[in-house]
């Protein structure tokens, strides 16, 4: 069923006025579950602390026992230093609103098994880059209660003397409208926009029927295009701005030289910069434009033409990189905002050769797409702003037919890559993929990202134990973590309340603006210096402030988002 717009308002309203304005530091004898339920064929997991008695029952919403089972054996997470035991509700699987009981500790809270369980949370997770859009006033029909005026048109934009050429000297104004604001922050940044749109189009090339039916009350809906085709379109139409067409070059970022204050996006007017031409952003560009030549080509007859100049566009930039292959991102002295900086390149050399070797065919990109990685990098289970390289292998293993050996190789990558995942998930006490080492900033988005490659390993093999691992990577997002939260504003019983988020901070309005996967748990604690209150605790997976100076634990970003929006797709689509 498609929620239409005042439905899609008024469950959000709903969702929001149940959650609670504080939390409790942690939650150390809360039943730990995912707040928004699970579809009927889900794999149902909640954990309970090790304090609690041995058995679990489950509840309907008449109060009546429907399920009991004995809790799994007492163990210790070692992210978080605390004991518990696993309930596994599985067999449940009649729609319905249930809470989980165990003696010792107080009941869970209410949670649904439904259809349709992460319909609105992807809907929800979609609209979040329509509040971050550069450039547009958000009327209420779109925004409803956080609707604001535009702000940056960037329609005057100065190139900084780091990103001079001979045809545009410093101080050159050039237009560069549109895009999303990358996070909390109003800048906009083209290496992290890379892998945020491209997920987007990876969701809808792998589950288009899906997207076909979300409808999301955007200012473009009703015009004929799939709305998160229309979301995803609203950035490409900026990416495709950075380039300097002069030499096919593409400036690593659009900024003000300061942050911003914690203002709404009109009242931030400061002058705006493209920054410094790199390598990483040629490439992450050139990836993610020949991704939308290939994906969105189905809908050029809206606009002739497009993606015949993204595909030009993107290997023109391929050969900048080719030409200038180490030229790193280096902060110049008068620019403070985020850096987005990375030295290792033999992974954007890989996702873009993968990119152009699926959208041209031509022989050229096909080995520095299977290029092996370079030696001393680390080698990573799942993507991240700053290591591309598992992208390409997304695109590629969806080419059997056309690529059918650079398909089989990619495909042979996703499982050895989920196989780990998946050895750790189940090892785990938790049963999280995540090693201790992966609670860095943005931490969500490292779990649904492993998620990610999860969806990919089941979509190859059809193994029903990745789909199960994927599922508990949304869970721990939605509440089954051990400070029992949901870390997606606006869903959920109890949710993060004060992200680091300038519209958020700004608008007046005590609800965040709803839909983003905050950051997470970080132990990094970056942003203590600014914090005035503290961390909840030391431990990983305890290390998080629901508190809007924690850039560096409760920030949200267009691409923690992004793995959201596939996950709850995957598992909508894939679940039966
Ligand atoms: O690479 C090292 C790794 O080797 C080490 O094990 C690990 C341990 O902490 O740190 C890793 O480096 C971290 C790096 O991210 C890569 O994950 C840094 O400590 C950490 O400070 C850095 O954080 C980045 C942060 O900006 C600060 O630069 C985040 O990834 C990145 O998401 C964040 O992005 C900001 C933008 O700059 C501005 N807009 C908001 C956005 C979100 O906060
Ligand atoms: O608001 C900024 C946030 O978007 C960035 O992710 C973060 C890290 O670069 O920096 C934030 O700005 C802070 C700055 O780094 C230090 N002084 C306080 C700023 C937040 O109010």
């Amino acid at each position: 069923m498609i929620p239409s717009r005042p439905r899609l308002l008024a469950a959000c309203a709903l969702l929001l006025g149940a959650a609670e304005a504080t939390h409790a530091a942690h939650a150390a004898d809360a039943i730990q579950v995912n707040q928004l339920g699970f579809l009927p064929g889900s794999r149902k997991l909640a954990m309970v602390p090790a304090t609690a008695a041995g058995r679990f029952q489950v509840k309907d919403a008449a109060g009546k026992v429907v399920l009991e089972g004995p809790l799994g054996k007492a163990a210790t997470w070692d992210a978080s230093g605390l004991a518990v035991r696993t309930a596994d509700l599985s067999a449940l699987r009649a729609a319905g609103t249930y809470r989980i009981a165990v003696a010792g500790v107080p009941d869970s809270t209410p949670f649904p098994i439904s259809p349709d369980a992460y319909r609105l949370l992807d809907a929800g997770a979609i609209r979040a880059y329509t509040h971050n859009r550069a450039g547009i006033a958000l009327d209420a029909r779109v925004a409803g209660a956080w609707a604001r005026p535009a702000g940056h048109p960037d329609d005057r934009v100065l190139v900084h003397p780091s990103a001079a050429s001979a045809k545009r000297p410093a101080g050159t104004v050039i237009a560069s409208p549109k895009g999303w604001y990358d996070a909390g922050d109003y800048n906009k940044y083209v290496v992290n926009s890379g892998i945020s749109t491209y997920t987007l189009l990876a969701a809808y090339e792998h589950f288009p029927a899906w997207f076909d039916k979300l409808a999301l009350d955007l200012p473009e809906s009703g015009n004929g295009l799939p709305d998160l085709v229309n979301e995803t379109l609203w950035n490409l139409d900026w990416l495709a701005t950075m380039q300097d067409p002069g030499d096919g070059g593409v400036y690593h970022k659009l900024t003000n030289l300061s942050f911003d204050g914690m203002v709404m996006p009109d009242k931030a007017t400061a002058p705006r910069y493209v920054v410094q031409k790199t390598t990483a952003a040629a490439l992450d560009f050139a990836a993610t434009l020949a991704a939308a030549s290939r994906v969105l080509a189905r809908f050029d007859g809206k606009a002739p033409g497009r993606s015949q100049r993204w595909l030009a566009q993107a290997e023109s930039a391929w050969r900048w990189a080719v030409a200038h292959p180490a030229v790193r991102y280096r902060q110049p002295a008068d620019v403070k905002t985020g850096e987005y900086g990375d030295d290792k390149l033999d992974d954007e050399f890989a996702w873009a050769a993968a990119e152009l070797l699926a959208a041209t065919g031509k022989a050229e990109y096909r080995d520095p797409a299977q290029a092996a990685q370079a030696a001393g990098s680390a080698r990573k289970t799942e993507p991240d702003w700053g290591d591309v390289r598992a992208l390409g292998w997304i695109t590629l293993a969806g080419q059997q037919e056309r690529l059918p050996e650079d398909a089989a190789a990619a495909r042979r990558q996703i499982v050895a890559a989920a196989d780990t995942l998946l050895a750790r998930w189940q090892a785990s006490p938790y049963r999280l993929a995540m090693a201790g080492k992966d609670f860095i900033w943005g931490s969500n988005a490292v779990v649904l990202n492993q998620g990610v490659m999860l969806v990919q390993a089941y979509r190859i093999t059809g193994k029903r134990d990745y789909l199960d691992a994927a599922q508990s990577a949304l869970d721990y997002t939605l509440g089954r973590n051990p400070l029992a939260v949901s870390y997606v504003t606006g869903f959920g019983t109890r949710s993060a309340m004060h992200p680091h988020h300038r519209p958020s901070v700004a608008d007046g309005i005590a609800a965040p603006v709803p839909g983003w996967l905050v950051g997470g748990p970080n132990p990094g604690q970056q942003d203590a210096k600014d914090c005035k209150a503290a961390y909840a605790a030391q431990a990983p997976a305890l290390s998080w402030l629901d508190d809007a100076c924690s850039y560096a634990s409760n920030e949200v970003a267009i691409n923690w988002n992004a793995p959201l929006v596939y996950v709850a797709a995957a598992l909508q689509v894939l679940e039966r």
